[in-house]
């Protein structure tokens, strides 16, 4: 066996269900590996949408995402989907050929490269080391959440794997090994200490007003955090990432942040104790620390100790896996004895009851509508397609000033029918996690948001959604524009010749494309929409939405003061 097959059949082994990539010489072999040991390819058009749909797919099906790309600029065209992956910690492994001679035309320095956006560089020198260094990078990948840049040298990729004996049956020992570790309970250290845990038990036996958001660690946690914030009077809310995490609770907040409802945004900034869990309460969840009140004592629950006072500092850090704090916590108060269940208490009284149910989603809030002059005002476009949507759906949105609008008024049943891949806030990813999502979760129909500079930007992956088939529904937020910076410029008196652009028929080049299309200029071209829902759906759909463009978003101003 050599190194190229050694690589793919461990990694399939070890649970890597799907790789996504842009196949060249450098990774052609290892490819094969993958898929002749079960794992499927999904071919994309760009390296970058490889690394963004991959990194979507491990965030929607909660498996490893897997990359394959040739060396070098096979690597550097997917390096923002990695750096996104890198940010955001997901659990990705990025092979990539490697040309290690530096007479090459494809030779860079693929360690630093890596290195550059958080990414962990590992290498197969040689066939004695192929299964351990993947298996390392598998287990560093799964375990730390890291993102892993896997070397394969092109010199090394044909040795032989020195195994006298039978390869496979070790193999597959290891293998079954490294699965077990992959499924298993996580590790020691994230039981956070008892000291820990009662403080924060005692903090919450005097709080008033509890909240507690929960971030992108905490989404595997909804059942004991709800339970908690029952027994304590919290109310709940999450960070962007973990939208839909506590989806048809009557005390969901849903998201903290710029995109909060004005209730949302009251009631946060009124708590006593806000206790973030496995979220960074960084200037986004805290609209740059005014989300946080004057009097509100702040907790944080994080697996990893240098995420804790990183943003805002903290009177309690607890370090520990967010659903086994929680449960600790359910201990500590239960022992007490003090907490009914459920009880009207701290923030959960029927006032609040009542003004959640009636102010609790954007579409409650009340707009003048601005449609007109051949152009619909992208929340009332949003609005109806909440409407005719089906409710099982996934929602990706890529980066603009038109960002919120999905983010804020298309619904999601739970934490996996949201994808905000913004962690490194760049543009032109949304539709690859789309991509992404879909294959991970094709029983959805999955809604890409995108404004027109990100719909141009990633497009080359509109031909991979017709060729796989994706049940999905492309919107296009389209106001001629880099809205974001017109809006960020243009009231300072600048010149804004350089981020406009003239018209472009975007419905037709979807349908050049192969998808079915409809152009939205106002709320009467709606029910093209909605026939396309009703009927067979062969094709995917793209609506070009020619949007109103006045004004700047109101969350906007945070991402300004952000730069
Ligand atoms: C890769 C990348 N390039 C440039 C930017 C700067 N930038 C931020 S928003 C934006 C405009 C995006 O335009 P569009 O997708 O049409 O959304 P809109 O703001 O118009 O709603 C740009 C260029 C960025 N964030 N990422
Ligand atoms: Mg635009």
């Amino acid at each position: 066996m050599i190194v190229a097959e050694a690589v793919g059949r461990t990694l399939a082994s070890l649970g890597a269900e799907v790789v996504f990539g842009v196949v060249g010489s450098g990774n052609f072999h290892v490819t094969n590996a993958l898929v002749a040991h079960g794992a499927r390819f999904v071919a994309t058009r760009h390296e970058g949408g490889a690394a963004t749909a991959a990194d979507a797919y491990a965030r929607t099906s909660g498996k490893i995402g897997i990359v394959s790309v040739h060396q070098g600029p096979g690597l550097t065209n997917a390096m923002t989907g990695v750096a996104e992956a890198a940010k955001s910690r997901t659990p990705l492994v990025v092979l990539a050929g490697e040309a290690t001679d530096a007479r090459s035309n494809f030779h860079i320095d693929q360690d630093a490269l890596a290195r550059a956006v958080g990414a962990v560089p590992l290498r197969i020198p040689s066939g004695a080391d192929a299964v351990d260094q993947t298996v390392l990078a598998f287990r560093t990948a799964w375990h730390e959440r890291r993102t892993v840049l896997l070397n394969l040298p092109l010199g090394a990729q044909a040795d032989a794997v020195p195994w006298r004996g039978r390869l496979g049956e070790f193999l597959d020992q290891i293998v079954a090994g490294g699965r077990a570790a992959a499924a298993g309970p996580h590790p020691a250290h994230t039981v956070p200490r008892l000291r820990e845990v009662t403080d924060l038990a005692g903090l919450l036996a005097t709080a008033r007003r509890p909240v507690f958001v929960a971030g992108r660690g905490a989404r595997h946690a909804r059942r004991e955090l709800e339970e908690l914030a029952g027994l304590t009077g919290a109310l709940l809310a999450t960070s962007a990432v973990a939208r839909g995490l506590f989806r048809g609770n009557p005390w969901d907040l849903d998201v903290s942040g710029g995109f909060a409802t004005p209730v949302a945004a009251e009631l946060i900034r009124g708590a006593d104790l806000l206790v973030g869990w496995g979220c960074a309460l960084n200037m986004w969840t805290t609209r740059h620390g005014a989300l946080i009140g004057p009097d509100t004592t702040l907790v944080q629950v994080d697996l990893d100790d240098a995420a804790i006072g990183l943003h805002r500092t903290v009177r309690l850090g607890v370090i520990g896996d967010t659903a086994a704090t929680a449960r600790a916590v359910i201990a500590a108060v239960t022992a007490e004895g003090a907490r009914e269940p459920d009880g009207e208490r701290g923030y959960r009284s029927p006032e609040i009851a009542a003004r959640l149910a009636a102010e609790g989603r954007w579409r409650a809030v009340p707009y003048t509508d601005g449609s007109g002059g051949g152009r619909i005002d992208p929340r009332t476009l949003t609005i109806a397609l909440d409407d005719l949507l089906p409710v099982e759906r996934t929602v990706a949105v890529d980066s603009g000033n038109f960002m919120g609008y999905p983010s804020m008024f298309l619904d999601v049943p739970d934490e996996r029918g949201f994808c905000f891949t913004q962690a490194f806030q760049s543009v032109g990813l949304g539709l690859a996690t789309a991509v992404g999502a879909a294959v991970a979760r094709p029983d959805r129909l999955t809604v890409a948001a995108l404004g027109d500079g990100g719909a141009f930007m990633g497009a080359s992956e509109l031909e991979t959604v017709v060729r796989l088939g994706l049940p999905m529904v492309v919107v296009v937020y389209d106001d001629e524009a880099y809205g974001a910076e017109v809006h960020h410029f243009g009231p300072h008196g600048h010149p804004l010749g350089l981020v406009t652009f003239p018209p472009a028929d975007l419905a037709a080049i979807g349908r050049g494309y192969g998808f079915d299309a409809v152009t939205v200029t106002g709320p009467g071209d709606l029910p093209g929409v909605g026939e396309w829902l009703e009927g067979a759906r062969e094709r995917p759909l793209l609506v070009h939405a020619r949007v109103t463009r006045d004004r700047a978003s109101w969350w906007l101003e945070e991402a300004f003061r952000g730069h």
